[in-house]
């Protein structure tokens, strides 16, 4: 327990100006361009869970021969790019991935949050969601599952078990709790299928791999497999496997992210 008293108006102590680092405020913070490539869908983003979801669906468009061609930049986090003018203007709130489609002409439609580029790449090409509307409401279930558990799995167990200054008891508890809950509801979910969805591979299962199989993998943060007893999880674990196997996962995976500065 710390000596910790709430005040009654909170206020935010680590005032900073730099281009980067938290800010209770949104908006943007310096003037900023971003380049664009010669293709239809230029992608803004960078190979975290959320950022490598897009490439992922992009690359198994391509694979069965869409024309998903797109351009990849990267927005350094770590150093404010999503806190730029021009970002700013695709993702009010300053997050990547973002993807801009310039295939109805200017200016382009821009596209912000994982799960809703998903849904758009997948009806656009009327690919990996299923095209009845019961099964696709079913699909989209998992979709918005994994929107609403991630800050859960990424900002609370991953922020405290592994970028956190000093381990804290407290909140490793409750984040491990509510991952390992998650992964439970998952295994269960699995027991029975191939894919989140069923028999077919979908946008879902490209939604919650990045986290979920990762995290099981143990490449998201050292040593949280063995602290989480992953192997309690065998239907994730064996799904993990299916997915991270796939030639368009391993190229997304390696994609070249091009810099958004000369
Ligand atoms: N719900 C959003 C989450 C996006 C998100 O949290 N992106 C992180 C990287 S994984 C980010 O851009 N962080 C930068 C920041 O918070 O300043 C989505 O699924 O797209």
């Amino acid at each position: 327990m710390t000596n910790y008293q709430k005040p009654r108006v909170w206020e935010w102590q680590d005032v900073n100006n730099e281009r980067t680092g938290n800010r209770p405020t949104a908006g943007a913070r310096f003037e900023q361009s971003l380049p664009r490539g010669k293709h239809d869908l230029q992608v803004y983003s960078l190979a975290t869970p959320n950022g490598i979801k897009v490439p992922i669906m992009l690359e198994e468009l391509l694979a069965i021969g869409k024309a998903a061609e797109y351009d990849l930049y990267k927005i350094n986090i770590g150093q404010g790019d999503q806190f730029g003018s021009a970002f700013v203007e695709l993702n009010p709130n300053s997050k990547i991935p973002v993807l801009v489609d310039y295939s109805q002409g200017e200016p382009g439609l821009n596209v912000f949050e994982s799960g809703s580029i998903l849904v758009y790449l997948a009806d656009k090409f009327a690919s990996f969601i299923p095209q009845d509307f019961s099964q696709r409401t079913q699909c989209l279930n998992w979709v918005f599952w994994q929107v609403g558990g991630a800050p859960f799995v990424g900002g609370g167990f991953g922020h405290f078990f592994h970028y956190a200054p000093e381990a804290l008891e407290y909140p490793i508890n409750r984040y491990a709790m509510e991952t390992k809950r998650q992964l439970d509801v998952l295994d269960q979910h699995l027991a029975d299928k191939a894919y989140v969805c069923g028999e077919n591979y979908t946008i879902a299962d490209m939604m919650i791999w990045p986290w979920m199989g990762q995290l099981v993998d143990g490449k998201l943060y050292p040593g949280s497999d063995v602290f989480l007893d992953v192997q309690a999880y065998p239907h994730v674990k064996a799904w993990s496997q299916r997915i991270s196997q796939r030639p368009a996962v391993q190229k997304a995976l390696k994609a070249d992210y091009q810099p958004i500065t000369k």
